[in-house]
């Protein structure tokens, strides 16, 4: 009977922390295009910016940034160590399979399209007017270029 009572507080207790522990974890968001913030992008070639909405990307969790791309914006191929889920968001994004950018090897992505990208899977991708596009999954995430000389970072 007093190995229950002990119990039952321990568990009363357990319960009460628990909102602790949820208050560490994002909170229910609700976020208008307007509240973005859109800064530069180091590890993209000049012109994009990116807009966080959950993550760290780099880290073990769940991520969503946006990215907004000027015309004639060109990624060259690259791979990520986790999947990848694009959404199109405005604008059309013309994405691609491949060790090297071929703009003959693209489908055009409009506004609503989505696209998966498996880890490692060399795609590429450009734009010929401004293009907005969601991405989201779960970290760690980064950009890996094929050919490392595309990568501006180090440049
Ligand atoms: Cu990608």
């Amino acid at each position: 009977m007093k190995q229950q009572f002990i119990l039952s507080i321990m568990f009363a207790l357990i319960c009460l922390g628990m909102p602790v522990a949820w208050s560490q974890s994002p909170a229910h968001m609700m976020v208008t295009p307007d509240e973005l913030k859109w800064v530069d992008v180091p590890s993209l070639p000049d012109g994009a910016k990116a807009a966080m909405i959950e993550g760290p990307a780099n880290e073990a969790t769940a991520f969503t940034f946006r990215l907004k791309f000027p015309a004639n914006y060109r990624i060259p191929a690259h791979w990520h160590p986790a999947i990848e889920h694009v959404t199109v968001i405005s604008g059309i994004f013309n994405m691609g399979t491949g060790d090297e950018l071929d703009t003959s090897k693209t489908k055009a992505l409009s506004a609503g399209s989505v696209a998966i990208m498996q880890p490692k899977t060399h795609h590429f991708a450009w734009t010929k007017e401004e293009t907005i596009i969601q991405v989201h999954g779960v970290g760690p995430w980064a950009i890996n270029y094929v050919n490392l000389a595309d990568d501006p970072r180090r440049k």
